[in-house]
Protein backbone atom coordinates (compact mmCIF):
# COMPACT_ATOMS: atom_id res chain seq x y z
CA UNK A 1 0.00 0.00 0.00
CA UNK A 2 1.07 3.37 -0.56
CA UNK A 3 3.04 5.58 1.80
CA UNK A 4 2.91 8.78 -0.47
CA UNK A 5 1.63 11.59 1.81
CA UNK A 6 -0.17 13.51 -0.96
CA UNK A 7 -2.19 9.88 -1.54
CA UNK A 8 -6.19 10.45 -1.96
CA UNK A 9 -8.92 8.13 -0.30
CA UNK A 10 -12.50 8.08 -0.28
CA UNK A 11 -15.69 6.97 -1.18
CA UNK A 12 -17.98 8.25 -4.02
CA UNK A 13 -21.76 7.61 -3.86
CA UNK A 14 -23.04 7.51 -7.63
CA UNK A 15 -26.87 8.41 -7.77
CA UNK A 16 -29.78 9.25 -10.12
CA UNK A 17 -32.98 8.06 -11.37
CA UNK A 18 -33.22 4.46 -12.79
CA UNK A 19 -31.64 3.33 -16.14
CA UNK A 20 -29.02 6.02 -16.42
CA UNK A 21 -26.23 4.35 -16.82
CA UNK A 22 -24.52 4.30 -13.52
CA UNK A 23 -24.29 0.65 -12.77
CA UNK A 24 -22.47 0.71 -16.68
CA UNK A 25 -20.19 3.63 -15.67
CA UNK A 26 -19.05 1.97 -12.61
CA UNK A 27 -17.93 -1.31 -15.06
CA UNK A 28 -16.74 0.85 -17.52
CA UNK A 29 -14.29 2.23 -14.90
CA UNK A 30 -13.29 -1.17 -13.12
CA UNK A 31 -12.75 -2.53 -16.38
CA UNK A 32 -14.80 -5.59 -15.04
CA UNK A 33 -18.42 -6.25 -14.19
CA UNK A 34 -19.64 -5.93 -10.55
CA UNK A 35 -22.89 -4.50 -10.85
CA UNK A 36 -25.51 -6.25 -13.59
CA UNK A 37 -26.72 -3.54 -16.33
CA UNK A 38 -29.97 -4.13 -18.22
CA UNK A 39 -32.56 -1.51 -19.99
CA UNK A 40 -34.82 -1.54 -17.08
CA UNK A 41 -35.33 -0.07 -14.32
CA UNK A 42 -35.03 -0.99 -10.86
CA UNK A 43 -31.81 -4.01 -12.09
CA UNK A 44 -29.47 -2.61 -9.23
CA UNK A 45 -31.46 -3.73 -5.73
CA UNK A 46 -28.14 -2.85 -3.17
CA UNK A 47 -25.50 -0.93 -2.66
CA UNK A 48 -22.30 -1.88 -4.39
CA UNK A 49 -18.84 -0.91 -3.72
CA UNK A 50 -16.19 -0.86 -6.52
CA UNK A 51 -12.98 -0.36 -5.80
CA UNK A 52 -10.59 2.04 -8.17
CA UNK A 53 -6.84 2.42 -8.30
CA UNK A 54 -4.97 5.31 -9.53
CA UNK A 55 -1.49 6.48 -9.50
CA UNK A 56 -1.76 8.60 -6.36
CA UNK A 57 -5.75 7.40 -5.37
CA UNK A 58 -8.01 5.24 -4.50
CA UNK A 59 -11.75 5.38 -5.65
CA UNK A 60 -14.23 3.58 -3.57
CA UNK A 61 -17.52 3.75 -5.47
CA UNK A 62 -20.84 3.40 -3.97
CA UNK A 63 -23.03 2.08 -7.07
CA UNK A 64 -26.79 2.40 -5.77
CA UNK A 65 -30.46 1.79 -7.02
CA UNK A 66 -32.15 4.11 -8.58
CA UNK A 67 -34.21 6.19 -6.34
CA UNK A 68 -37.64 6.15 -7.51
CA UNK A 69 -41.69 6.43 -5.80
CA UNK A 70 -41.37 3.53 -3.71
CA UNK A 71 -44.15 1.07 -3.48
CA UNK A 72 -43.31 -1.86 -1.14
CA UNK A 73 -40.70 -2.72 1.66
CA UNK A 74 -37.70 -3.61 -1.00
CA UNK A 75 -38.52 -0.38 -2.82
CA UNK A 76 -38.31 1.28 0.29
CA UNK A 77 -34.75 -0.96 0.97
CA UNK A 78 -33.80 0.40 -2.39
CA UNK A 79 -34.08 4.45 -1.32
CA UNK A 80 -32.30 3.81 1.67
CA UNK A 81 -29.60 2.15 -0.29
CA UNK A 82 -28.45 5.21 -2.39
CA UNK A 83 -29.75 7.93 0.64
CA UNK A 84 -27.19 6.11 3.13
CA UNK A 85 -24.27 5.77 0.11
CA UNK A 86 -24.47 9.63 0.26
CA UNK A 87 -24.03 10.47 3.81
CA UNK A 88 -21.32 7.71 3.99
CA UNK A 89 -19.82 9.36 0.76
CA UNK A 90 -16.57 12.26 0.32
CA UNK A 91 -18.70 13.05 -2.96
CA UNK A 92 -21.82 12.49 -4.57
CA UNK A 93 -22.22 12.23 -8.34
CA UNK A 94 -25.32 12.89 -9.40
CA UNK A 95 -25.55 11.05 -13.21
CA UNK A 96 -28.12 11.89 -15.69
CA UNK A 97 -29.18 10.62 -19.05
CA UNK A 98 -27.35 14.04 -21.34
CA UNK A 99 -30.67 13.56 -24.04
CA UNK A 100 -32.94 15.05 -20.94
CA UNK A 101 -33.81 16.85 -17.53
CA UNK A 102 -36.51 14.71 -15.87
CA UNK A 103 -38.56 15.70 -12.66
CA UNK A 104 -36.96 12.64 -11.29
CA UNK A 105 -33.43 14.10 -11.49
CA UNK A 106 -34.86 17.05 -9.93
CA UNK A 107 -36.28 14.95 -6.88
CA UNK A 108 -32.70 13.16 -6.79
CA UNK A 109 -30.56 16.65 -7.26
CA UNK A 110 -32.49 17.53 -4.21
CA UNK A 111 -31.59 14.54 -2.36
CA UNK A 112 -27.83 14.59 -3.03
CA UNK A 113 -27.56 18.56 -2.48
CA UNK A 114 -29.35 17.38 1.10
CA UNK A 115 -26.72 15.28 2.05
CA UNK A 116 -24.47 17.86 2.43
CA UNK A 117 -21.86 16.21 0.29
CA UNK A 118 -20.11 18.22 -2.32
CA UNK A 119 -21.90 17.64 -5.60
CA UNK A 120 -21.02 16.65 -9.15
CA UNK A 121 -22.73 16.34 -12.29
CA UNK A 122 -21.70 13.35 -14.89
CA UNK A 123 -23.87 13.59 -17.98
CA UNK A 124 -23.86 10.30 -19.55
CA UNK A 125 -24.88 9.06 -23.04
CA UNK A 126 -23.01 11.76 -24.55
CA UNK A 127 -22.79 9.19 -27.62
CA UNK A 128 -27.12 10.27 -28.44
CA UNK A 129 -26.47 13.67 -28.23
CA UNK A 130 -26.27 14.62 -31.89
CA UNK A 131 -24.47 17.23 -33.00
CA UNK A 132 -22.33 16.59 -30.39
CA UNK A 133 -21.82 20.45 -29.89
CA UNK A 134 -25.49 20.41 -28.00
CA UNK A 135 -23.55 19.80 -24.70
CA UNK A 136 -22.41 23.23 -24.61
CA UNK A 137 -25.98 24.54 -23.87
CA UNK A 138 -27.52 21.82 -22.25
CA UNK A 139 -24.46 21.93 -19.75
CA UNK A 140 -24.92 25.45 -19.92
CA UNK A 141 -28.54 25.38 -18.58
CA UNK A 142 -27.94 22.79 -16.29
CA UNK A 143 -25.19 24.54 -14.40
CA UNK A 144 -27.94 27.12 -13.28
CA UNK A 145 -29.58 24.42 -11.08
CA UNK A 146 -27.08 23.66 -8.19
CA UNK A 147 -23.51 24.76 -7.52
CA UNK A 148 -22.11 21.81 -9.01
CA UNK A 149 -18.30 20.75 -8.08
CA UNK A 150 -17.71 19.45 -11.37
CA UNK A 151 -19.62 18.59 -14.57
CA UNK A 152 -18.49 15.79 -16.78
CA UNK A 153 -19.92 14.71 -20.04
CA UNK A 154 -19.02 11.18 -20.91
CA UNK A 155 -20.31 7.78 -22.88
CA UNK A 156 -20.24 4.69 -20.21
CA UNK A 157 -21.00 2.41 -23.01
CA UNK A 158 -18.25 4.05 -25.63
CA UNK A 159 -15.93 4.73 -22.67
CA UNK A 160 -15.79 8.25 -24.21
CA UNK A 161 -14.10 11.27 -21.23
CA UNK A 162 -13.68 8.88 -18.23
CA UNK A 163 -10.14 10.11 -17.71
CA UNK A 164 -11.75 13.46 -17.16
CA UNK A 165 -14.02 12.02 -14.25
CA UNK A 166 -10.78 10.53 -12.61
CA UNK A 167 -9.58 13.36 -12.85
CA UNK A 168 -11.89 15.50 -11.36
CA UNK A 169 -13.03 13.26 -8.45
CA UNK A 170 -8.86 12.63 -7.67
CA UNK A 171 -8.90 16.27 -7.15
CA UNK A 172 -11.47 16.10 -4.92
CA UNK A 173 -11.12 13.24 -2.87
CA UNK A 174 -9.63 13.84 0.78
CA UNK A 175 -5.79 13.14 1.60
CA UNK A 176 -5.49 9.11 2.98
CA UNK A 177 -3.65 6.22 2.61
CA UNK A 178 -5.84 3.41 0.19
CA UNK A 179 -8.55 1.81 2.17
CA UNK A 180 -8.54 -1.67 0.36
CA UNK A 181 -5.86 -3.58 -0.80
CA UNK A 182 -4.91 -2.96 -4.42
CA UNK A 183 -6.40 -6.47 -6.08
CA UNK A 184 -9.65 -6.28 -4.18
CA UNK A 185 -12.16 -4.48 -7.17
CA UNK A 186 -15.54 -4.75 -5.01
CA UNK A 187 -16.31 -5.70 -1.19
CA UNK A 188 -19.61 -8.02 -2.69
CA UNK A 189 -19.19 -11.80 -2.42
CA UNK A 190 -18.62 -13.96 -5.80
CA UNK A 191 -21.97 -15.23 -4.15
CA UNK A 192 -23.84 -12.19 -4.73
CA UNK A 193 -22.63 -11.45 -7.67
CA UNK A 194 -23.37 -14.72 -9.19
CA UNK A 195 -26.85 -14.40 -7.87
CA UNK A 196 -27.05 -10.62 -9.72
CA UNK A 197 -25.60 -12.40 -13.10
CA UNK A 198 -28.39 -15.15 -13.17
CA UNK A 199 -31.25 -11.73 -11.48
CA UNK A 200 -30.35 -10.23 -14.73
CA UNK A 201 -30.86 -12.90 -17.07
CA UNK A 202 -34.50 -13.52 -15.28
CA UNK A 203 -34.85 -9.05 -16.22
CA UNK A 204 -33.40 -9.42 -19.76
CA UNK A 205 -35.43 -12.78 -20.47
CA UNK A 206 -39.01 -11.53 -18.58
CA UNK A 207 -41.75 -9.50 -19.80
CA UNK A 208 -42.74 -6.27 -18.17
CA UNK A 209 -43.69 -6.60 -14.47
CA UNK A 210 -42.28 -10.11 -13.70
CA UNK A 211 -38.70 -9.37 -12.42
CA UNK A 212 -39.95 -6.97 -10.03
CA UNK A 213 -41.72 -9.77 -7.88
CA UNK A 214 -38.46 -11.68 -8.14
CA UNK A 215 -35.36 -12.28 -5.90
CA UNK A 216 -32.63 -15.10 -6.26
CA UNK A 217 -31.25 -16.92 -3.51
CA UNK A 218 -27.85 -19.18 -3.93
CA UNK A 219 -28.08 -21.96 -1.94
CA UNK A 220 -25.08 -23.80 -3.28
CA UNK A 221 -21.80 -22.19 -4.36
CA UNK A 222 -18.88 -25.07 -4.34
CA UNK A 223 -15.63 -25.30 -6.08
CA UNK A 224 -14.69 -28.66 -7.56
CA UNK A 225 -12.09 -29.71 -9.35
CA UNK A 226 -14.26 -29.46 -12.38
CA UNK A 227 -15.77 -26.17 -11.87
CA UNK A 228 -18.42 -24.09 -10.22
CA UNK A 229 -21.43 -26.29 -8.61
CA UNK A 230 -24.26 -23.50 -8.46
CA UNK A 231 -27.46 -24.14 -6.65
CA UNK A 232 -30.30 -21.35 -6.80
CA UNK A 233 -33.63 -20.19 -6.14
CA UNK A 234 -35.72 -18.13 -7.95
CA UNK A 235 -38.44 -16.40 -5.39
CA UNK A 236 -41.58 -15.18 -7.21
CA UNK A 237 -44.67 -13.79 -5.61
CA UNK A 238 -47.26 -15.53 -7.47
CA UNK A 239 -48.04 -19.12 -8.63
CA UNK A 240 -48.77 -17.66 -11.88
CA UNK A 241 -45.63 -16.33 -12.19
CA UNK A 242 -43.85 -19.70 -11.42
CA UNK A 243 -45.35 -20.85 -14.58
CA UNK A 244 -44.14 -18.18 -16.44
CA UNK A 245 -40.75 -18.33 -15.33
CA UNK A 246 -40.71 -22.10 -16.40
CA UNK A 247 -42.61 -21.65 -19.41
CA UNK A 248 -43.71 -24.57 -22.09
CA UNK A 249 -42.13 -28.02 -21.27
CA UNK A 250 -39.75 -25.71 -19.34
CA UNK A 251 -37.72 -24.27 -22.04
CA UNK A 252 -37.85 -20.82 -20.39
CA UNK A 253 -36.17 -21.58 -17.63
CA UNK A 254 -33.61 -23.59 -19.82
CA UNK A 255 -32.86 -20.63 -21.71
CA UNK A 256 -32.78 -18.26 -18.76
CA UNK A 257 -30.76 -21.26 -16.52
CA UNK A 258 -28.08 -21.43 -19.80
CA UNK A 259 -27.66 -17.16 -20.23
CA UNK A 260 -26.75 -17.20 -17.02
CA UNK A 261 -24.27 -20.27 -17.02
CA UNK A 262 -22.49 -18.36 -19.30
CA UNK A 263 -22.42 -15.00 -17.69
CA UNK A 264 -21.13 -16.43 -14.42
CA UNK A 265 -18.89 -18.80 -16.56
CA UNK A 266 -17.02 -16.15 -18.35
CA UNK A 267 -17.05 -13.94 -15.09
CA UNK A 268 -14.62 -16.34 -13.52
CA UNK A 269 -13.22 -18.30 -17.07
CA UNK A 270 -14.14 -21.47 -15.33
CA UNK A 271 -17.04 -24.32 -16.13
CA UNK A 272 -20.35 -23.46 -14.36
CA UNK A 273 -23.11 -25.93 -13.09
CA UNK A 274 -25.88 -24.57 -12.79
CA UNK A 275 -29.03 -25.96 -10.99
CA UNK A 276 -32.18 -23.95 -10.63
CA UNK A 277 -35.82 -24.24 -8.73
CA UNK A 278 -38.27 -22.09 -8.83
CA UNK A 279 -40.47 -21.28 -5.56
CA UNK A 280 -42.95 -19.16 -4.63
CA UNK A 281 -43.36 -17.11 -1.67
CA UNK A 282 -46.37 -14.28 -1.74
CA UNK A 283 -45.15 -10.69 0.04
CA UNK A 284 -41.70 -11.77 0.24
CA UNK A 285 -40.98 -8.26 -0.95
CA UNK A 286 -43.05 -6.81 2.25
CA UNK A 287 -41.85 -8.96 4.99
CA UNK A 288 -38.40 -7.56 6.26
CA UNK A 289 -37.24 -11.27 7.63
CA UNK A 290 -37.51 -11.96 4.32
CA UNK A 291 -35.67 -9.31 3.02
CA UNK A 292 -33.08 -9.60 5.49
CA UNK A 293 -32.36 -13.35 4.38
CA UNK A 294 -32.20 -12.64 0.82
CA UNK A 295 -29.61 -10.39 1.54
CA UNK A 296 -31.49 -7.00 1.57
CA UNK A 297 -30.43 -5.69 4.93
N1 LIG B 1 -26.30 4.87 -25.49
C1 LIG B 1 -25.83 4.64 -24.26
N2 LIG B 1 -26.46 3.78 -23.45
C2 LIG B 1 -25.96 3.57 -22.21
C3 LIG B 1 -24.78 4.24 -21.75
N3 LIG B 1 -24.56 3.85 -20.48
C4 LIG B 1 -25.52 2.95 -20.17
N4 LIG B 1 -26.37 2.78 -21.21
C5 LIG B 1 -27.55 1.88 -21.26
O1 LIG B 1 -28.54 2.35 -20.36
C6 LIG B 1 -29.26 1.27 -19.77
C7 LIG B 1 -29.23 1.36 -18.26
O2 LIG B 1 -27.92 1.14 -17.80
P1 LIG B 1 -27.61 0.81 -16.26
O3 LIG B 1 -26.14 0.88 -16.09
O4 LIG B 1 -28.28 -0.47 -15.83
O5 LIG B 1 -28.33 2.06 -15.55
P2 LIG B 1 -28.58 2.32 -13.97
O6 LIG B 1 -29.99 1.89 -13.72
O7 LIG B 1 -28.43 3.79 -13.80
O8 LIG B 1 -27.56 1.54 -13.22
C8 LIG B 1 -28.60 -0.01 -20.30
O9 LIG B 1 -29.38 -0.48 -21.38
C9 LIG B 1 -27.23 0.47 -20.76
O10 LIG B 1 -26.69 -0.33 -21.79
C10 LIG B 1 -24.12 5.17 -22.64
O11 LIG B 1 -23.12 5.79 -22.34
N5 LIG B 1 -24.70 5.33 -23.87
MG1 LIG C 1 -27.79 0.14 -11.78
Amino acid sequence: MSTDPEHRCGQVALVGRPNVGKSSLLNRLLGQKISIVTHKAQTTRHRIQGIHNLPGAQIVFIDTPGIHAAGNALGRYMNQAARGAMQDADIVVLVTDATRWTAQDEVVLAAARDSGRPVGWVLNKIDRVHPRTRLLAIIAEGRERAPFAFIVPLSAQQGDNLASLEQELAAHLPVGPALFEEDIPTDRSERFIAAELLREQLLLHLHEELPYGMTVEIERFVRTDTGLELGAVIWVARESHKGMVIGKQGEQLKRIGRAARLEISAQWQEPVFLSLWVKVRENWADEPALLTRFGYD
